[in-house]
C-alpha cells in the first residue's frame, strides 16, 4: 500500500510538519536532498506511520495517486529546482504544495506553469515557526480551490484550532496564500517593533527593570493586548544568564536580522500604492539597528536633548494605550494592503476569514483579531479598519495619551518611529485637508504637471 502524503525538505519546518501529519493518522513519506536529515527524522518518528525515501523516484513511487506532495524547502531557487526534478516523475492531477515563504510573484508564475501542464499547485503560507509546525500552525493555502479541497482534510487537521475551528482557510487563486503570509509577516514586524518601542520608552522615561517589565507585560497580557508576542515578551524578562546572573535581555546585542518578508511587504505597498508606514518603518529600524558601528560613532557626535523628564510608573498605562492605538493603525495598513491586492489580482480575499485564522498558531495571534473578524463580518466592504466602531472609539479614546507618549519620546530624543508613524498615519487619514494644494502648485510650476481646482471643473496650468 502507498502512503497518503509526501513531504520534501526536512529542515525545521518540514520535519515538524511531517511529524504533525503522521500524528493525525495519515501515512507519510519523506524525502530530503541530503540523507542525514531523513535518517534523523526516522529515528524521531519511530512507531509512527512515516517512511523515509532516499531518491525522488522512490519518494514519488511510494505515494498514492493523485499524489499529495508538500515541499518545505528553502524559498527561491530550491523550490524551482525541486519542481524541475519532480516533473518527470509525477503524473497529471497530482498536487504539489509549496509551504515555504515563497515570493508571491514566483508562486503566480509556478501556478501558471504547472497548471498549464495539468498539475495542481498550491502556494501555501505556513506560520508558527518550529512549535507551530509541530503542534498546529496557521495555514494560508492559495491556488485552485479544487486542488485545495483535496488537501483540505490534512491541512485543517494539522492546523491550530481556536474555538474548535481550524486556523486554515482557502485564501484565493495562485499567489494569494503567499501574499497573505507575507503581509502577516509584515504586520509581525510592526507588532514587534511597537512592543520594543514601548519597552524603550518605559526603560528610559520610567527606568523600569527587567522584573518590573515582566510584571507590566504580564498585566498587559490580561487585557486588550493579550497576544502571543506580549506573552513571550513578559517571559523574556525573567531569563537570567547562568554565568553572570544578569538578565539575558540586557546582554543581547541590539542588532536585528531579517529574512525579507517584511521588506517585500514594504516594497509591494509602494507598488500597489497603499500606505503602510508603520510596517515599513519597522523594516527600516532593523536596517538602522544593523548600522551599529555608525550609530556608536554618531552617538558621540550628534546632540540630543539635555534633560529627560522622568515619569512615574503610572505612565505605563499611557504607553499601553499608545501601543494599542498604534497596533490598530498597523493592522489597518496591513489589511488595507490585502484589500488592494485582492482588487488588483482578482483574489476576492475574505479579510474576516483571514483575521480568523490568524487567531491561532501564528506569531501575531491575539485576542484583538476577534475585533477585526467581527468588523469584516459586519461589513465585508469596510474600507479601513479605523472606520469601524470598535476601533474608531478606542483610538479616539486613547489618542490623547498616545500623543502624550509620542511627545515624551520626541522631547527626550528616544527613537519611536513606529509609534510616531502610526500616529501620523492616523492624523493624515482623518484629515479632510492635506497640504497637497501647495504641492500641486509646485509640480505645475516646475513641470507643467497641471492641477485641478476646488471651485471649478477642469484641468489647469498656470504660467507661475
Ligand atoms: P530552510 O529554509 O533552511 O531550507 C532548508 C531545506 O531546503 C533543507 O531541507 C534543504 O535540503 C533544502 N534545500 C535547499 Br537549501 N536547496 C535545495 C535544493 N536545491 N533542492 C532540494 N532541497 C533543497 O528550512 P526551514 O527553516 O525548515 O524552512 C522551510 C520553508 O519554510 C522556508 O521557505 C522558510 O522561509 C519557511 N518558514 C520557516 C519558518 C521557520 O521558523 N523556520 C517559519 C515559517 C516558514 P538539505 O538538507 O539537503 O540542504
Amino acid at each position: 500500500i502507498k502512503q497518503q502524503v509526501g513531504v520534501i525538505g526536512l529542515a525545521v519546518m518540514g520535519k515538524n510538519l511531517a511529524l504533525n501529519i503522521a500524528d493525525h493518522g495519515y501515512s507519510v513519506s519523506v524525502y530530503n536532498r541530503s540523507a542525514q536529515k531523513t535518517d534523523e527524522l526516522l529515528k524521531e518518528a519511530q512507531g509512527k506511520n512515516l517512511i523515509g525515501t532516499y531518491s525522488l523516484e522512490e519518494f514519488v513511487e511510494s505515494l498514492e495517486t493523485p499524489r499529495k506532495i508538500i515541499m518545505m524547502v528553502k524559498a527561491g531557487d530550491a523550490v524551482d529546482a525541486t519542481i524541475k526534478n519532480l516533473l518527470p516523475l509525477i503524473s497529471k492531477g497530482d498536487i504539489l504544495m509549496d509551504g515555504g515563504n515563497s515570493y508571491y510573484k514566483d508562486t503566480i508564475r509556478r501556478s501558471r506553469e504547472l497548471e498549464e501542464k495539468g498539475y495542481h499547485f498550491l502556494g501555501t503560507g505556513i506560520s508558527g515557526g518550529e512549535e507551530g509546525a509541530r503542534r498546529g500552525p496557521a495555514i494560508m493555502p492559495g491556488g485552485e480551490e479544487e486542488a485545495y479541497r483535496m488537501l483540505e482534510p490534512v491541512l485543517t487537521d494539522i492546523s491550530a484550532k481556536v474555538d474548535n475551528e481550524p486556523c486554515c482557510t482557502y485564501i484565493g487563486k495562485n499567489g494569494a496564500g503567499h501574499f497573505v503570509k507575507m503581509v502577516h509577516n509584515g504586520i509581525e514586524y510592526a507588532d514587534m517593533q511597537l512592543i520594543c518601542e514601548a519597552y524603550l520608552i518605559m526603560k528610559k522615561v520610567i527606568g523600569l527593570t527587567p522584573p518590573e517589565f515582566h510584571e507590566v507585560f504580564k498585566e498587559w497580557n490580561k487585557g486588550e493586548l493579550n497576544s502571543y508576542l506580549i506573552d513571550i515578551t513578559a517571559d523574556i524578562f525573567t531569563k537570567q544568564d547562568p554565568n553572570t546572573g544578569q538578565y539575558l535581555v540586557d546582554l543581547i546585542l541590539d542588532v536585528a536580522g531579517q529574512k525579507g518578508t517584511g521588506k517585500w511587504t514594504g516594497q509591494i505597498s509602494l507598488d500597489l500604492g497603499v500606505p503602510t508606514p508603520t510596517i515599513t518603518t519597522a523594516v527600516y529600524e532593523r536596517y538602522l539597528s544593523s548600522m551599529k558601528e555608525e550609530r556608536v560613532n554618531a552617538s558621540k557626535v550628534l546632540k540630543g536633548p539635555e534633560n529627560l523628564d522622568k515619569k512615574s510608573k503610572d505612565f505605563t498605562e499611557a504607553v499601553r494605550r499608545a501601543l494599542y492605538a498604534s497596533k490598530i493603525c498597523s493592522y489597518a495598513q496591513g489589511f488595507g494592503l490585502m484589500r488592494e491586492a485582492s482588487e488588483q489580482f482578482g483574489w476576492d480575499l475574505k479579510l474576516g476569514d483571514i483575521a480568523k485564522i490568524f487567531r491561532g498558531g501564528c506569531i501575531i495571534r491575539a485576542q484583538f483579531l476577534n475585533h477585526i473578524m467581527s468588523a469584516y463580518d459586519k461589513n465585508h466592504k469596510l474600507v479601513n479598519l479605523l472606520l469601524e466602531d470598535y476601533f474608531k472609539d478606542i483610538v479616539g479614546q486613547y489618542q490623547m495619551e498616545w500623543r502624550e507618549v509620542v511627545k515624551q519620546a520626541i522631547s527626550a530624543g528616544i527613537p519611536t518611529p513606529a509609534f510616531s508613524s502610526a500616529l501620523a498615519y492616523y492624523d493624515s487619514y482623518r484629515s479632510k485637508e492635506l497640504p497637497m494644494n501647495l504641492l500641486q502648485a509646485q509640480r505645475d510650476y516646475f513641470g507643467a504637471h497641471t492641477y485641478q481646482r476646488i471651485d471649478m471643473d477642469g484641468i489647469y496650468h498656470t504660467k507661475w
